[in-house]
């Protein structure tokens, strides 16, 4: 991985077009998200271990919205099935770009993963044991979200398991106010700036639309997945394990 330290938003931008996921963001990714989202490197720990135990032989593995990699390389790293094929699937040009580079000298020859750009809520996925979709569907148009979801679920061979990580939005106001509160008091405390922190909030608070935990867990049962299990909370950010 890079260790380029995110100074994006460190001085005011002068013609805001918004937050995209371009080269500039590729290049200080893993500090930006390591700074910004608490219990991140917890959830892709998380993601091989659940990779390895539910993988199964001659299915696909997939990484939707994969940015550099992280999740996949997890995966990728722990699962000891050689007739799984994994897929990494990004819509940015730029992260996959720079996931392919990071794989030449991470993996080797070990594994082969197939770097798809491309938008999830159009590809087609082939019969698969583990999906995991980290902090990706809160970019998806909330309108496509139950179609991706019912997509991925078809997907899924009987037993295999969708990983999906958000950040959530809080129906009771107090509580939405004292998590959002010490969300930025995390963010402060890994060395951002009260400039750096509004012009990223102004930035991707039309890109990144969180849900309730009722909407996510009821998108989930309702589309047919048997076990819906808690992986983890940290302040307004959540994970669970969906299983078919
Ligand atoms: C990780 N999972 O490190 N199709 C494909 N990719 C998309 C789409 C879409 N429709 N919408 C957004 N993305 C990663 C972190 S980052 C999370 C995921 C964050 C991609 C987008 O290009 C970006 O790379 C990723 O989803 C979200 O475990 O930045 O907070």
């Amino acid at each position: 991985m890079t260790n380029d330290k995110d100074t994006i938003f460190r001085k005011p931008r002068q013609n805001d077009k918004g937050f995209h996921f371009d080269e500039m963001v590729a290049q200080v990714f893993p500090d930006m998200i390591g700074r910004s989202v608490p219990g991140y490197h917890y959830i892709i720990k998380l993601s091989g271990l659940i990779a390895k135990r539910f993988a199964q032989s001659d299915t696909a593995i997939y990484d939707l919205g994969c940015a550099l990699g992280a999740t996949t390389f997890a995966m990728a790293e722990s699962v000891d099935i050689d007739t799984c094929h994994f897929y990494a699937i990004d819509n940015s040009r730029a992260m996959i770009k720079r996931a392919e580079e990071i794989c030449k000298d991470r993996l080797s020859a070990m594994r082969q993963i197939n770097w798809i750009i491309g938008d999830i809520t159009q590809q087609q996925l082939v019969p698969a044991s583990v999906v995991a979709m980290n902090f990706t569907l809160q970019f998806v148009d909330k309108k496509q979200r139950s179609s991706l979801i019912e997509k991925i679920f078809n997907a899924l061979v009987p037993g295999g398991v969708l990983i999906i990580a958000e950040k959530i939005e809080w129906e009771e106001s107090t509580v939405n106010t004292v998590l959002t509160d010490l969300h930025l008091d995390f963010k402060r405390a890994n060395g951002y700036s009260e400039l750096e922190i509004a012009g990223k909030r102004q930035a991707i608070e039309k890109v990144l639309v969180p849900e309730s935990i009722a909407v996510h867990t009821k998108r989930l049962q309702t589309i047919g997945f048997s076990t819906i299990a808690d992986l983890s909370q940290c302040l307004n950010f959540k994970a669970w394990l969906a299983i078919k």
